[in-house]
């Protein structure tokens, strides 16, 4: 066991609250793998030392600071940056096998399980099945497959323009060669899929053992009431995974992570999110909701509007509506 790792990457100060919680969530359901963080030169001296405390290796990955192909790579693709620290998960070689998770996922269950699985086991990704969601995968380092991986990108880029596209090309017969490889999807259950599909997940959402915070509103970005235990300001985002999941987030968040952040900031500033603590109110808070009256509009233009991807979030598209539609499937 002792060569088995889950790997996480945090790139910047707000991934690294995605790891850290990630971790605690790990070690919470007792997991007996090592578990390894890459970090990138943007995650400052504090928050290192938070993941330190909670990751048995924490690992820099900077790019323009090292002498191989990555360095190389990132200057004639100076786009995907990220993409190339996430790509240096296989250079772990001194593990014999790892399951990557992104610092957006969160773990409900032990999932140990999935090292009896090869590389490269993922699940679908819910915008196109025939393509793996990279949030969470099986994978072998090896640095000849990290050379393989780093020329495919540098040659061809990715498609989507991150790691999710180098990957699928790189894998490219993970459709169809091997179903052993597909990952069920509660061990990367994400938003779309709630809404998408919501009888499936009225019947099997409460076997999800990972859930994924996919789109840009991650649960960092929310503020957290400590008194009422209750996350605000979601009503802007209906893209969100279940209230449900971000509040599993923010207790992890406040109760095990927040005290080791006190601890280690000390005097410096730093933002929590939680409402109970000075900061929030020095500062500003990240979210502003400031409902204005609306125009009108008929059905046949929100319609036409909501699938230009341009939902009045804050209005009738707004959380809590669709939440009420939801709930009256659900109950
Ligand atoms: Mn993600």
């Amino acid at each position: 066991m002792a060569d088995q790792a889950f790997v996480t990457l945090a790139t910047n100060d707000s991934y690294a609250k995605g790891a850290m919680v990630l971790g605690k969530s790990l070690r919470a359901h007792k997991t007996s793998r090592k578990l390894v963080a890459l970090i990138g030169p943007h995650v400052t001296e504090p928050a290192r030392d938070v993941l330190q405390k909670i990751y048995d290796e924490v690992r820099l990955v900077d790019l323009l600071d090292s002498k191989d192909a990555a360095h190389l790579s990132l200057m004639k693709r100076p786009d995907l940056g990220v993409t190339f620290t996430k790509l240096h998960c296989w250079t772990l070689t001194h593990y014999s096998k790892c399951v990557f998770m992104d610092a957006d996922t969160l773990v409900l269950s032990n999932v140990d399980e999935l090292f009896n699985r090869e590389e490269l086991s993922a699940a679908p990704d819910p915008g196109w099945p025939d393509c793996f969601n990279s949030g969470v995968f099986v994978f072998r380092p090896s640095i000849e497959t990290y050379g393989q991986l780093l020329q495919l990108c540098t040659e061809s880029g990715s498609f989507d323009g991150g790691d999710q596209g180098v990957l699928n090309s790189f894998f490219s017969n993970w459709s169809t060669a091997d179903i052993t490889k597909h990952l069920p999807f509660i061990y990367n259950l994400s938003s779309i899929a709630i809404y998408s599909y919501l009888p499936a997940f009225k019947q099997y959402g409460s076997d999800a053992k990972v859930v994924h915070f996919l789109g840009k509103m991650k649960p960092w970005n929310y503020s957290y009431d400590a008194t009422t235990k209750s996350v605000k300001g979601h009503s802007q985002d209906p893209s969100t995974l279940h209230p449900d999941y971000l509040l599993k987030w923010w207790h992890i968040y406040s109760g095990a992570v927040l005290p080791m952040m006190k601890e280690q900031y000390g005097s410096e500033h730093f933002y929590s999110g939680c409402e109970d603590s000075e900061e929030i109110h020095h500062g500003v808070s990240q979210i502003q909701v400031s409902p204005s009256p609306r125009p009108t509009v008929s059905s046949e233009e929100r319609k036409q509007k909501w699938e230009q991807g341009q939902a009045d979030y804050m209005g009738m598209d707004s959380f809590e509506n669709i939440q009420r539609k939801l709930d009256s499937f659900l109950n």
